[in-house]
């Protein structure tokens, strides 16, 4: 009779954990994709202007300027006001479930600007979760208070390289010069991306050589003009011959009865 017991209570339990076991296989299956960071595209601008610490849009002062020698290229000034601009595109692979990153935790390094950290300057979009970059969110970083550089001054060398030779399209067409190029990676955080962004001084005018002053050409005296002589009368002599000399006689006779 106890075994008999044992035996029913052993097979009561084998039914039990069998069913536990069918209800689990029987529950639906969660959402198990892995969780992994999108892939961002870079897009760098610069800028010739102070384009504020926020914004929500690429400002009409900022050009792409990938190419040193495009005709897009910004010439600027040396000292003149710039800003550079990073345009990041954030998406996620197919089929993937991608992480909203924080901006702040989204790394943008400039090769040329070494010691400076562009900063969250707001989105251009940002459809969901507002204030973190979603997938399909477009979100801009900023520098902000540079100077164009003399790129004509002897011996410059920048900290990403260069100057290089560029601008030979640009609108002034003045030619190839030293053209400013720079560089940024985005890391956000395992995915990168990079792009380059360029500008140029004006090609220096020479400098105007003040006229040298030319003496006075002497004038040479206008000569002082000199009377003609006067024509003295030479005496005149009359000399008579014949008749003339009767003629004159006879007029001395009228003259002295007279
Ligand atoms: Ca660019
Ligand atoms: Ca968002």
């Amino acid at each position: 009779m106890r075994v008999k017991q044992i035996v029913v209570g052993l097979a009561a339990g084998l039914c039990l954990v069998g069913g536990l076991l069918f209800a689990v296989g029987s529950m639906p299956v969660l959402a198990q994709e892995p969780t992994v960071i999108g892939n961002f595209v870079l897009v760098k601008y610069v800028c010739s202007s102070d384009i504020g610490s926020t914004g929500s849009a690429v400002p009409g002062s900022c050009v792409d300027a990938n190419d040193p020698n495009g005709a897009n290229v910004p010439v600027l000034a040396a000292g003149s006001a710039l800003s550079f601009l990073y345009e990041a595109t954030y998406s996620c692979p197919a089929g993937s479930v991608c992480t909203p990153i924080n901006p702040i935790s989204v790394t943008v390094a400039d090769n040329q600007l070494p010691s400076i950290v562009p900063a969250p300057y707001g989105p251009l979009q940002d459809g969901s979760n507002p204030g973190v970059i979603d997938p399909d969110d477009v979100w801009l970083f900023v520098v902000r208070g540079q100077q164009a550089l003399n790129l004509n001054s002897s011996g410059l060398l920048l900290p990403g390289g260069g100057p290089v030779q560029g601008c030979a399209n640009v609108s002034d067409g003045d030619g190839a010069r030293p053209t400013y190029v720079n560089s940024a990676q985005i890391t956000g955080p395992s995915a990168s991306n990079t792009d380059a962004a360029a500008y140029c001084n004006p090609v220096p005018q020479p400098t105007a050589v003040p006229p040298t002053a030319v003496p006075p050409t002497a004038v040479p005296p206008v000569p002082t003009p000199v009377p003609a002589p006067v024509p003295i009368p030479e005496p005149l002599t009359l000399v008579l011959f014949g008749s003339g000399l009767a003629a004159a006689g006879i007029a001395a006779r009228l003259r002295k009865r007279q």
